[in-house]
């Protein structure tokens, strides 16, 4: 029987692109350049699967039409609001993410964020390499004191609670959360939180705020104007969720104001385009979406998507389908 023809949209971690080509019937992007919405019209039409990552969109459009062949998206990411899963589903479309393996260095992302935007690194390293340090002075470059602070977290999932771990355990900080169901506080506990009931509660008595919800429909805009003028005055906002959750063109306008005080950023509504306003901020720490890039995760990730597409095309339930 001939291997399943799958088309893997990204360069992977060299040992996964081997499992992949020893597996299957791999087609590799070469060139690592996103593939545009042509192009992945024509991959559902040709491959048995397509794996994909988050940057690339897979709107309901593209699954329209009746000649589409492929039967399973293994996505590259525990994200996948870039794939209309819905409009998948009427193809008879699996999809699959990687929960699970990306859940600490993302955690980590955060916590260097929060780290780097209080402590002023950010501002610091640019003035030192444009030769522009002058020397110690006590008012230098002086931030915001992390331990003893109150962090509010929004999402108590897998990567919220290991945020939450980091912060309580590690730096000594009191962690409150939002959560849209009731976490046993005794489970909450075990990270050192505990739950309030709206985001408002999270909001009015958090120093930092930091994102760990699905983005998609259901989160767009969590964070609107409304809800950055309810942050404690001086307060800091970290993503490291997806960047629809904060409505960047108010996040800009609240930063410019000073109605926050700073945000750490990894995530943006129209990546891998980043406004010019919130560049030209000193008050913000800026990655190119890093959240998952370690050796070890990223391998990790790729190992999931083919223990899913082997699943699936061995007649198996892929151990994780997305709902
Ligand atoms: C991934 C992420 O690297 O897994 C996610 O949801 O945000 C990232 O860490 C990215 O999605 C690759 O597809």
């Amino acid at each position: 029987m001939s291997k399943p023809r799958i088309l893997v949209t990204r360069r992977w971690p060299a040992s996964v692109e081997v499992a992949l080509s020893e597996g299957f019937d791999a087609t590799l992007n070469e060139d690592d350049v996103a593939l545009d919405a042509a192009q992945l019209r024509e991959a559902l039409l040709s491959y048995d699967a397509v794996l994909p990552t988050v940057s690339d969109r897979l709107p309901a459009a593209l699954f329209e039409g009746d000649a589409v062949r492929t039967k399973i998206l293994g996505n590259f990411g525990v994200g996948f609001n870039h794939i209309d899963v819905a409009a998948a589903k009427t193809k008879g479309i699996v999809v699959t993410n990687t929960p699970g393996v990306l859940t600490d260095c993302t955690a980590d992302i955060a916590m260097l964020l929060l780290l780097s935007v209080a402590r002023r690194g950010g501002e610091g390293e640019r003035e030192l390499r444009a030769g522009a340090w002058t020397g110690w002075r006590p008012t230098h470059l002086v931030g915001t004191k992390v331990t003893g602070k109150t962090v509010g977290i929004i999402g108590f999932g897998r990567i919220g609670k290991a945020f939450a771990q980091r912060c309580h355990f590690g730096f000594g900080m009191d962690v409150v959360f939002y959560n849209r169901s009731v976490v046993d506080p005794v489970e909450a506990a075990r990270y050192g939180a505990r739950q309030l009931p709206t985001v408002e509660d999270v909001l009015e008595v958090s120093d930092f705020v930091s994102l760990h919800c699905p983005g998609g429909a259901e989160n767009r805009h969590l964070m609107n104007a409304a809800r950055l003028a309810a942050m404690k005055p001086g307060a800091f906002l970290i993503n490291t969720a997806r960047g629809d959750v904060i409505d960047e063109v108010a996040l800009i306008a609240a930063l410019e104001q000073g109605t926050i005080r700073g945000a750490g950023l990894d995530v943006y509504e129209a990546e891998p385009h980043v406004p010019e306003r919130l560049r030209a901020l000193d008050n913000v720490v800026l990655l190119p979406h890093l959240g998952s890039a370690t050796e070890e995760t990223r391998t990790a990730m790729g190992m999931k998507v083919v223990d899913n597409i082997t699943a699936f095309f061995a007649g198996r339930e892929p151990p994780d389908r997305v709902a």
